[in-house]
């Protein structure tokens, strides 16, 4: 914290530029003195559970003894939902609880109170659209339970106590209810204030005490002291409506682990946190974040899902409030022993997990999986998946905070030409601005910007201009004075517009929750609003969790008002997405709706993948922060989130040469690429270390655009499918125990396993490569292959990390690779074929303009490649859909091919039966096939000849 503010006072006070900057910096100080006892990275910012009133609350339900009770004689149902009453025996409240059979082996359940004194808040746009039904195919009533049934799923509600059993294929995976955790603290009067006992000795009365115990003893939330109003640090929430608080645990009888609920900088295998606080979800700007934390972070995706050997479930918390999630595993084993008996009876390891937010209603989606992939893909058909991007958003990406000119930025670009590295995408950061004022230029530093980018877009390169969503509270500033004037700015409970403090100084906030201040948003994104841009400029959002510098735990004070009249407590996990939801349609509106948006963002939630790329935030050029992206991004993958990068480097601090070229190795193996760093660190473009670095990154940077193709395909199958670009190995290989807690390695697919250095000056590392000896993996520089053992030491040196090829794969690349994928798009491809011990592989490749919607006119070719003994095809998967391209087919290269292969040839419709050039390599065991030439639209068979 304290480096923060310092570094928030200093770069004001560089760049004071009036004196009303300067009083800036004198605040900075101020705020730097109230702080001077905090170090670094200052957890004394954050709440603990114990710090907040609700989390103590949730967390002090004592299991197994649950209040609440289904009345049956109140279930009705229809086609699709069951609802009934659902009463609370200590406080006489009752609830209407719904629960719906959903496609795809989901169910929804939802709670909420019958009659509350308050509507509560029902989170909006992390949906997709409203969740399509299922048929219940048969209810069942005793006196105990009553049983959903629904395709090979079902649910049962025991009546008394209450809980909820979900079926898949007739093994129990989730619990609810199951430990009695359940929650739910109805909207209520604010009790009158004791009377004070009168003073000067005057004798204190007894209040007389009720002859017999009250019906209703209550839920104990009125005796906490933060349940009306509330103080963190010198912060007060003043709590209009008091306690509310929701919570329910699950358990997941036969799991081993529990994943997702990202963003934490932390293992992809969720940890118990018996002896710690709980993981937090709650979007915070966390300056020098930890690692191996469960620290709420600047996302919150409130998906988690449970694996074993057998079965993968999930559940979706569809909830934007802040939130809590306790965690037991496996190993505890006393509690856990205890769960399981209240579940089932049965002795399965199992974990359990209890969410606990602070308002809302409970509104949860059981994913019953079975598989790893199947509870990815449901939780997608709910949220959305993430609309192809441009090709060029998948090539490298170079930012810093700050380039600080035009000049600066046309000699960097150059220079990756001059160096030989691809490189799609210029990047500036706040200081582009006049004064932090977004949506203008410095005009001192950037006169021309249309110039500067048509020189970048002359080379088939992009620019990324940052906006955040704070507005500086200047009368000369036209967005202020609109915000002002049309009422479009959040509230204080006075009513007046709210302001806090932020990179311009006094900022107040957007109410982006309003539709028609995203319209006015929307407008200050046209060309004739953002002058100096061009439709070549994408966006990038930052700071919009949101980012209060003086609020509390430097985010918006929960009891703010936004749109609807909700209290930001509410919605706010769901700001920065409600900021990208706004974006994304200006992108849309700036290209007449012809050229695909990119948005970069750095607050997330559930569904912000239908809008935006998302990075890992302000990490640190150190060896674990390295480390923790795999993980991170992992994470984030299975949370529907795909597009995901780490700031390769390191965003504070500078790297050396060895993390610097280990960190490009292995960000080329994550969906977005982008160096970027801190206005205080040393420049470190490719180029600026020594020629071993320079090469080596180049190497790197190089083989990330052979990839291209393979990409490019997996994010079009993962907007079809919901399948992550990124899995973990558990993902393909549910029953390997040993994969379930690997953190270092990752697939790209299900064809490309990646396992980087993630240590200085190492010369080997170890790898897991799974398949139990049934699939090989070939080192995709030598072909060499493993896998035989599941475990092995790999050699290692500083210009290599072990990737792998899967046998029975084919995996498109683009070898010719040229300074931006732009100039790539017509070039020719080359197919690596790896058969499997059957002499079989398969493979899939993507192709269309990479730049507009047109692909959702039918305009693309999707291409089933495989082999089959001694025959190579290419079948057009999708035949309603066509797509001329230019490129053809230049190489194949099939590892372990056929034995004594002499030549080959080619049958297509338009080429007739060509013979080709094939040249085996005895020491790889590898046969090329030279210039089959055949376009890549055309279906095409490749013999293969003894
Ligand atoms: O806009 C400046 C930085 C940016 O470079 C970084 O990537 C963001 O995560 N921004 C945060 C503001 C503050 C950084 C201390």
């Amino acid at each position: 914290m304290l480096t923060w503010l310092y570094n928030k006072g200093r770069i004001s006070s560089r760049r004071s530029e009036n004196s009303k900057m300067a009083s800036y910096t004198l605040i900075g100080i101020f705020l730097l003195c109230c702080t001077v006892l905090v170090t670094a990275v200052s957890r004394d910012n954050f709440k603990s559970c114990d710090q907040s009133s609700f989390c103590r609350r949730c967390r002090k339900v004592e299991p197994g003894k649950t209040p609440y009770e289904l009345l049956s004689s109140t279930v009705s149902y229809n086609q699709t939902t069951l609802s009934a009453d659902l009463f609370n025996k200590d406080t006489g409240i009752v609830y209407i609880l719904k629960l719906t059979a959903l496609r795809d082996n989901t169910f929804r359940l939802h709670i909420n109170e019958k009659a509350p004194l308050h509507a509560r808040y029902e989170v909006e746009l992390a949906l997709q659209a409203e969740p399509q039904v299922s048929k219940i195919d048969s209810i069942e009533k005793s006196e105990e339970s009553i049983t959903v049934k629904s395709g090979p799923n079902k649910a049962v509600l025991s009546v008394k106590p209450f809980k909820v059993d979900l079926y898949s294929q007739d093994e129990l995976v989730i619990s609810a209810n199951a430990r009695g955790l359940m929650r739910f603290e109805h909207i209520r009067t604010k009790p009158e204030p004791k009377q004070e006992p009168e003073q000067d000795g005057a004798e204190k009365v007894e209040e007389p005490k009720p002859e017999v115990e009250s019906e209703h003893p209550g839920d104990g939330a009125d005796s906490d002291p933060g349940a009306w109003e509330e103080n963190f640090k010198s912060h007060h929430d003043s709590k209009p409506l008091g306690p509310e608080a929701i919570a329910l645990d699950f358990s997941f009888p036969g799991a081993e682990n529990v994943y997702g609920i990202p963003e934490h900088a932390d293992s992809l295998a969720l940890k118990s946190t018996k002896s710690k606080d709980p993981y937090r979800l709650y979007n915070l700007d966390v300056f020098e974040y930890e690692l191996n934390e469960g620290m709420s972070l600047y996302g919150a995706v409130p998906v988690l899902y449970a694996h074993g050997k057998e079965k993968t479930s999930g559940i979706f918390w569809h909830n934007a409030a802040e939130t809590w999630v306790d965690i037991l595993s496996t190993a505890d084993n006393n509690v856990v022993e205890s769960i399981v008996n209240f579940v089932s009876g049965s002795k399965k390891p199992q974990v359990a997990a209890h969410f606990m937010s602070e308002s809302g209603v409970i509104d949860v989606f059981f994913l019953l999986g079975p598989k790893p992939l199947d509870a990815f893909r449901q939780y997608t058909l709910l949220t959305g998946t993430a609309p192809l991007p441009q090709t060029f958003a998948l090539g490298y990406h170079q930012s810093r905070w700050n380039y600080n000119d035009q000049d600066d930025v046309q000699q960097i670009a150059d220079s990756f030409d001059r160096y030989d590295m691809p490189m799609d995408v210029m990047w500036l950061d706040i200081e582009y601005t006049d004064g932090k004022k977004y949506f203008t230029w410095d005009a001192r530093k950037f006169p021309n910007p249309v110039e500067m980018i048509h020189n970048l877009t002359s080379k088939g390169r992009k620019l990324v201009v940052i906006i955040d969503p704070h507005i500086k509270r200047d009368d000369g500033y036209n967005v202020h004075t609109d915000a002002t004037n049309m009422g479009l700015y959040v509230k204080n409970k006075d009513g007046k517009d709210y302001e806090g403090w932020c990179w311009p100084g006094s900022s107040s906030y957007l109410d982006l929750f309003d539709p028609k201040v995203r319209e006015y948003y929307m407008t200050r994104y046209d060309f004739n609003n953002f002058q100096g841009t061009t439709k070549d400029v994408y966006i990038w959002n930052d700071m919009n969790e949101p980012s209060v510098f003086n609020g509390p735990e430097i985010t918006m004070p929960k009891d703010v008002i936004h749109y609807g009249g909700w209290e930001h407590r509410d919605v706010h996990n769901a700001y920065g997405l409600m900021q990208t939801v706004a974006t994304y349609e200006a992108l849309m509106r700036r290209s007449e709706r012809s050229l695909r948006p990119f948005i970069l963002t750095r607050s997330h939630f559930a569904g912000s993948q239908r809008y935006a790329a998302v990075w890992t935030g302000d990490n640190m050029a150190e060896w674990d922060h390295l480390k923790a992206s795999f993980p991170m991004c992992l994470s984030l993958a299975i949370s529907g989130i795909s597009f995901c990068g780490a700031d390769v480097g390191g965003f504070f601090k500078n790297p050396d040469a060895e993390l610097f070229v280990r960190w490009n190795q292995a960000g080329a193996w994550l969906p977005f690429f982008r160096q970027h760093s801190h206005i205080e660190t040393k420049r470190r473009e490719p180029w600026t270390f020594n020629d071993e670095v320079t090469q080596i990154v180049r190497e790197a940077l190089r083989l990330r655009y052979s990839y291209l193709p393979l990409w490019y395909t997996l994010f079009r199958e993962h907007e079809v499918n919901g399948t992550p670009v990124l899995r973990p190995i558990w993902a393909h290989y549910p029953t390997e125990v040993e994969a379930f807690g690997i953190d270092e390695e990752l697939l790209v697919g299900d064809s490309i396993l990646v396992r980087p250095v993630f240590e200085p000056g190492v010369t080997d590392v170890t790898v897991y490569l799974p398949g139990e000896g049934k699939v090989s993996w070939y080192d995709i520089d030598t072909m060499q292959q493993h896998g035989q053992q599941s475990t092995l030491t790999v050699p290692v040196t500083l210009h290599k990390i072990p990737v792998y090829q899967r046998s029975g794969s084919i995996v498109p690349r683009k070898m010719r690779i040229r300074r931006s994928t732009v100039a790539m798009k017509n070039d020719p491809y080359t197919l690596v074929v790896i058969a499997d011990n059957n002499g079989k592989a398969t493979g899939t490749l993507y192709i269309d303009d990479e730049v507009s919607f047109e692909y959702r006119n039918g305009k693309y070719l999707y291409l089933r490649l495989s082999l089959v003994g001694n025959n190579l095809s290419s079948k057009i998967l999708d035949k309603v859909a066509s797509y001329e391209t230019k490129s053809c087919l230049e190489r194949v290269d099939i590892v372990n091919p056929p034995k004594g292969i002499k030549s080959a040839h080619l049958t297509s419709k338009n080429l007739g039966k060509v013979a080709l050039e094939t040249k085996y390599n005895p020491h790889n065991n590898v046969l090329v096939v030279r210039k089959p030439s055949v376009n890549m639209g055309e279906e095409w068979t490749i013999e293969l000849l003894n």
